[in-house]
């Protein structure tokens, strides 16, 4: 392809031929488009065997707001860079990204089909004892090999470089950190809690505490992040998950990808009032807390055998300045969890757990918990020493 072209369903089959030794016999495929539901065109083109592989395309707008939105199809090969790095570092729980073309923008990846997205399996009430010891693994990993205890001074210098990422950073600064906090035209506010968002616009000690979070989310590239990690970017089956959809990826605070799926969990957990019948809510929910509180815990386990093991800094093998890091990890991850509760339940972009609750009364209360909390969160992050601390706060608030 000599110059970008939004793809059709027959182009993404000729992409998927070209770049793709499954297939062979253009005339016995197929492609039917998928609902990739925010920013870009997805296509799962398949065999008469069944063989399948996943074409995805960066538009020059982010779909699910419209070409008002103009943004960088640069995107695709940041996601294509990501996905690669981290499945260098975790291939298990990464998926393969076959060929990136940096003209069509667009990328030929594994298709998961066997799995499904994580969000619809919690929302559905499901329960997997492998999501937090997998995610844990994947966030160590990809987190730990990408950072300065590994990378030389030099080298760690160009990937910051090599995966500037600013268009998307930009959208995760205002969305995460700006809009809530203001009357923005941005946000989808329900009537119902309008008065509760209002409070946030006037909460100086607690836009401060969100100015800090910014301001590291800004200045602390500590390592390669997914940038993105909320419960539909993770694939999951029976046995196995896997990450998908990088293209936020940047260096930045460690403690945002770890916040970021842990506050989807607690989103979750907040939710699951409104979507299930009491006995299965708290079941539901006890297997939230329990996820939550494994995947910070092999976690911080995993990162600290590596730190142990791998550092190459010599500075950097220091014990205590390794418990000190970790310890600033779980607080900015409390506060990066509080700002995506607040984000999903006022901002631009919500979640299906809190918006599919079909009792407006229930919704409107799982809405305000998730502000409550969101703002416990922020407030207290550098307080709670411990992940039963922080999962007290969860059990225990109770929205105004
Ligand atoms: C305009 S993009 C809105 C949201 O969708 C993405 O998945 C990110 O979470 C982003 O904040
Ligand atoms: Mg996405």
């Amino acid at each position: 392809m000599s110059e970008y072209k939004t793809f059709n369903a027959d182009d993404a089959i000729a992409f998927a031929d070209e770049h793709s030794e499954l297939f062979g016999e253009h005339s016995k495929l197929s492609a039917e488009e998928l609902a990739d539901g925010d920013l870009n065109l997805v296509f799962r083109v398949e065999n008469d065997k069944g063989t399948s592989v996943i074409v995805k395309q960066a538009l020059p707008y982010a779909r699910f707001v419209g070409e008002s939105w103009p943004l960088t199809t640069d995107r695709a090969r940041l996601e294509a860079e990501v996905l690669k790095m981290h499945r260098r570092f975790c291939p298990e729980h990464t998926v393969e990204v076959r060929y990136f073309d940096p003209v069509a923008c667009a990328i030929l990846m594994e298709d998961l089909d066997d799995y499904r997205i994580l969000r619809a399996e919690l929302n559905d009430g499901k329960k997997f004892n492998h999501l937090a010891p997998q995610m844990a693994s994947y966030m160590a990993n990809t987190l730990f090999y990408t950072s300065d205890f590994v990378l030389s001074s030099e080298n760690k210098k160009a990937e910051v470089a090599r995966f500037l990422n600013p268009e998307l950073c930009l959208i995760s600064e205002d969305l995460f950190f700006t809009d809530p906090y203001c009357n923005h035209e941005r946000n989808t506010i329900e009537p119902s809690i309008l008065e509760k968002a209002k409070t946030l616009w006037h909460d100086d000690a607690l836009k401060a505490e969100v100015a800090a979070l910014k301001a590291s989310f800004l200045s602390k590239p500590q390592a390669l992040l997914h940038g993105d990690l909320h419960s539909g970017s993770v694939f999951i089956n029976s046995d196995n998950c896997k990450v998908i959809d990088a293209e936020f990826g940047f260096f930045g605070p460690i403690g945002f990808d770890v916040g970021t799926l842990l506050g989807n969990l607690l989103l979750n957990y907040l939710a699951s009032p409104g979507l299930h019948d009491a006995e299965d809510s708290a079941s539901q929910q006890a297997y939230l807390l329990e996820q939550a509180e494994q995947l910070w815990l092999q976690f911080s386990e995993t990162f600290t055998e590596l730190m142990n093991r791998e550092t190459q800094d010599p500075a950097l093998e220091n014990n205590l300045y390794q418990q000190r890091f970790l310890q600033q990890v779980f607080s900015d991850a409390a506060g990066y969890a509080g700002c995506e509760l607040i984000r999903r339940t006022v901002g631009l972009a919500h979640v299906a757990d809190l918006d599919s609750i079909s009792d407006a009364a229930l919704r409107t209360q799982c809405q305000r918990n998730a502000l409550k909390l969101g703002r416990e969160l922020i407030m207290q992050r550098s307080e709670l020493n411990n992940i039963n601390q922080l999962l007290n706060l969860v059990r225990y608030q109770q929205a105004d």
